[in-house]
């Protein structure tokens, strides 16, 4: 355990004598979402400053955390979500706490959540407790002791007047905002001249799968700074290694990752699988593209459809969607699109089990970040591979700063990121690549993927193609997608809240 938390030392506390629990935490992440590596560092942290973590892993029901809470008689429990629609799972979990007359706090923590979003969503929810927001592993052990401590009304005071707050510029600042019809946005869109710069035809069409990718290949497309993000060793590698403060630190993570990459190569650890598609495609309606069985483009095999930014822009600042780099039915003109998913966490419940087993919290952290590593790593690699070979419209091969800063022409948004923040996007995406059967990647209610490391997302080749946010939107466009998508409006405005003005 000791050496699980060697690199986030600073926030253990130095004297570790005492032997009763100061407290009971309860941990989890909520339904639907398969993340856990935040919750359990803030986990392990806890628990060398002397809490008793009851940790409930991932994809739990708002049921079973509270029956465990109350069977366990807990005295804090801990929410972690990585995606947004775990966020409205979390305000369903306060609801339900107030419901059943609760009283605990409720902590919220996980990479897709925020201080706003708890401030005007989820405490509003929880009357009986507190609900706090904690940023991170760092700030956890001040806020359970504070909450647990005789002097706890002056930090649960603190907290919400701090919280009222939040919810006072967010009320003042929706008022400065303005927005454009969508028709208006549709009118301002990022405009590209298809005549000039006309589309580059694919050298491959249809789908490719890649069974048991070479894992040795692939560790050379870490990017290593996140990996060190995740232990809050915040640096940029490779000068984090000789860092003032944290290098003799990063250094030793840095080999201890090595080591064991060694290991889940050499004796097949977990497996990666990807599976890739390219096909004709063309945008309709402005903001939807449609894709293609074959080059007669007379079979639709599936429409994705976009997100357009709508705030009111500053004069000669465009109002962008996915679908404007692509080139419209109407133009005559023959486009594509592609399409991925790969995993690169088949089979890492084996290993996983064994730390557990030994209680070993380091190494299952650090497998756990080492897969997410090379998943992303995939990504990276199969995006070369389809810019080179596939699609095959880059020449030079790029160096590997060249790769991280992301310097090549075209973009591959996945389905969540700020350019397409629609998780419903995926089954769709899913579907025309059969990626469960060509995979073994499967989605969950909230639209996670599992295996947990795995990444999925669109090809655009565009030379012109570029990621910006879509931001908040209207009613109206969420009217607009849930009707051409056949979605219940309601339905659609839950899983688009985060967008929705
Ligand atoms: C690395 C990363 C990944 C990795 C690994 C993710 C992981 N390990 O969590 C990979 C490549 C697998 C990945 C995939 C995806 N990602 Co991603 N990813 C990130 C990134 C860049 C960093 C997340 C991370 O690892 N942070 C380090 C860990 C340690 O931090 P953490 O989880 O936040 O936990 C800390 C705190 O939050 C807190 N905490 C966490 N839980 C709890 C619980 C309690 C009780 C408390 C007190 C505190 C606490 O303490 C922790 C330690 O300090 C973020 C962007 C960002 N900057 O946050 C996007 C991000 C999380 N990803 C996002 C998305 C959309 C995806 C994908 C859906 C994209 C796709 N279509 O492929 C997939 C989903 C994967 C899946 N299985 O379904 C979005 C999520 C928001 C959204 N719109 O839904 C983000 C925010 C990017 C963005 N700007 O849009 N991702």
């Amino acid at each position: 355990m000791k050496k699980a938390v060697a690199y986030l030392l600073p926030y253990i506390e130095a004297s570790k004598t005492e032997t009763k629990a100061k407290g009971k935490v309860l941990m989890a992440t909520v339904k639907g979402d398969v993340h856990d590596i935040g919750k359990n560092i803030v986990g392990v942290v806890l628990g060398c400053n002397n809490y008793e973590i009851i940790d409930l892993g991932v994809m739990v029901p708002a049921e079973k955390i509270l029956e465990v809470a109350k069977k366990e008689k807990v005295d804090v429990i801990g929410l972690s979500g990585l995606i947004t629609p775990s966020l409205d799972e979390m305000v369903h979990v306060a609801k339900e706490m107030e419901r059943e007359g609760f009283t605990i706090p409720l902590l919220i923590g996980g990479a897709t959540t925020s201080k706003v979003h708890t401030a005007v969503k989820i405490e509003q929810n929880y009357k009986k407790g507190q609900t706090v927001y904690v940023l991170d592993a760092s700030r956890s052990v001040t806020v359970v002791s504070s909450l647990l401590s005789d002097d706890k009304e002056k930090f649960i005071r603190e907290v919400q007047e701090d919280f009222s707050r939040v919810r006072e510029n967010y009320a003042n600042k929706k008022d400065f905002k303005s927005y454009l019809s969508l028709e208006d946005a549709r009118k301002n869109k990022f405009k590209i001249d298809w005549k000039k710069n006309a589309p580059v035809a694919p050298k491959f069409l249809g789908v490719k799968t890649f069974e048991n990718y070479n894992l040795s290949e692939l560790r050379e497309y870490i990017d290593w700074t996140p990996f060190f993000h995740t232990w809050e060793l915040r640096g940029k590698y490779p000068t984090i290694l000789s860092d003032a403060n944290m290098g003799t630190e990063a250094t030793k993570l840095f080999n201890d990752a090595n080591q064991m990459l060694e290991q889940v190569i050499a004796e097949n650890w977990i497996q990666a699988k990807g599976v890739i598609g390219i096909w004709p495609a063309n945008t309709v309606n402005d903001d939807d593209i449609e894709i293609y069985a074959d080059e007669s483009r007379s079979k639709i095999l599936h429409t994705q459809f976009g997100m357009r930014q709508q705030l009111k822009k500053t004069a000669g600042a465009v109002n962008e969607c996915v679908s404007d780099f692509v080139a419209p039915k109407n133009s005559g003109i023959s486009d594509y699109v592609g399409g991925f998913v790969v995993t690169a966490g088949l089979g890492i419940e084996k290993k996983l089990a064994e730390f557990e087993a030994d209680h070993n919290d380091y190494n299952s952290i650090l497998l756990k970040a080492l897969a997410d590593r090379l998943a992303e790593a995939f990504a990276e690699r199969m995006h070369e591979r389809v810019r080179q070979e596939f699609y095959g419209y880059e020449k030079a091969p790029l160096s590997k700063d060249e790769l991280i800063a992301e310097k090549y022409k075209g973009i591959r948004p996945a389905p969540g990121y700020p350019a397409n923040p629609d998780h419903t996007e995926k089954p769709g995406l899913f579907k025309i690549l059969d990626a469960t059967k060509n995979t073994g990647v499967t989605l969950t209610d909230s639209m996670a993927m599992m295996p947990a490391s795995s990444v999925s997302g669109w090809y655009f080749a565009h030379p012109e193609s570029h990621y910006f946010g879509v931001g908040k939107i209207t009613e109206e466009q969420v009217q607009s997608l849930a009707k051409r998508k056949g979605i219940d409006v309601d339905v659609m405005k839950r899983w688009l809240s985060s967008n929705l003005e």
